[in-house]
């Protein structure tokens, strides 16, 4: 008998194919969020889960479901998953580095870069009919290039907006991350380490790429945007949390920092109100992954991981390989 898995959110239709050729697929085509209980019900007699961000596994919820044994991200984030909790009790974990680096930095960049030079704002200022004359101040916004561009979280998201931004537009480079880059790393993009303040103080432009966890809940907050240019932007292409948006929604309406790019947001698909009326905010729905190829490659191997798991095979990203040994 074919172990049966499930795939909790709607994915390509061609991979469902394949994990069919290898599983009993429950799946989810019309894309309804599941709740913790609904989850819970699907996961009945279930070996392995397909998950997106969006569905959280906790130790409440396997031990109501000791039989599953592999839980696969189809994400590079996996702060939806007690990965302690899974590692205890034996269950693989896995995610989607890599595939998605480098598409992710682009989204990085071009966010910052519409924040920056206020592309969002200015499209609304013209679709509602309000553009009758060019004007020497309209919509003039700080420089991207040979501006000082800080990254908080150096992993691999963080190297690839850091590559754009020296190599591409002649920025210079400061980054704060619990360790430091080799020099071999830090020296083709003139990158300089410096300490979470200095970096709040300096980067003209500061882009947020750290994983989320009880640590970097709210790293940015009223304290930390008081420490910031006035003239500076901040993107977060990481995850909602990591910014406590009511503090930043006032900073930006009290003009504390320019302007602010968002993808991700605290409690999404919903999104802070005060965020909604702000004008000098870009706001995207978390589609920071989403080209085609790249979204086909987390897809992909999201079902490499889930069948390796459960077909004796070795996954090939795991997140707590020590489960395998
Ligand atoms: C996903 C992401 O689109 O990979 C991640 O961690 O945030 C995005 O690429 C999203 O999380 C869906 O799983």
């Amino acid at each position: 008998m074919k172990p049966a898995v499930l795939v909790a959110r709607a994915v390509f239709p061609e991979t469902v194919a394949r994990l069919r050729t290898v599983f009993e697929v429950e799946d989810n085509p019309e894309d309804r969020i599941y709740s913790a209980e609904e989850l819970s019900r699907r996961l009945q007699g279930k070996a392995g889960a397909f998950l997106t961000a969006s569905e959280r596994i906790d130790a409440a919820m396997l031990d109501a479901h000791p039989q599953l044994r592999a839980v696969c991200n189809m994400a590079v984030g996996y702060n939806n998953v007690d990965v302690a909790a899974c590692t205890a009790r034996g269950v693989l974990v896995t995610n989607t580095p890599d595939v998605l680096t480098e598409t992710t930095a682009d989204f990085g960049f071009a966010l910052m870069m519409a924040t920056a030079r206020r592309i969002a704002e200015s499209e609304h200022f013209l679709r509602s009919g309000q553009w009758n004359k060019w004007a020497y101040d309209m919509f003039t916004g700080p420089d991207v290039h040979g501006a000082t561009l800080g990254i908080l979280g150096m992993g691999r998201i963080g190297q690839g907006v850091a590559h754009r931004g020296a190599l591409g537009f002649g920025m210079k480079v400061i980054y704060h991350n619990r360790s430091r880059l080799p020099a071999e790393q830090e020296a083709p993009i003139g990158a300089r380490w410096v300490d979470k303040a200095t970096l709040l103080r300096e980067a003209d432009h500061l882009v947020l790429v750290l994983p989320y966890s009880a640590a970097s809940h709210h790293a940015i907050g009223a304290a930390e945007l008081a420490l910031m240019k006035p003239t500076a932007t901040l993107t977060n292409i990481a995850r909602g949390g990591i910014v406590d948006d009511a503090a930043l929604a006032q900073a930006l309406r009290e003009r504390r920092i320019a302007a602010a790019g968002l993808d991700v947001f605290e409690g999404e698909p919903k999104v802070h109100p005060d965020l909604l009326t702000v004008p000098n905010v870009v706001l995207t729905p978390h589609i920071a992954s989403a080209s085609v190829a790249t979204r086909r490659a987390m897809a992909e191997l999201a079902a490499d991981n889930l069948i390796a798991a459960l077909t004796g095979g070795v996954p090939p990203t795991p997140v707590n390989a020590e489960v395998l040994r």
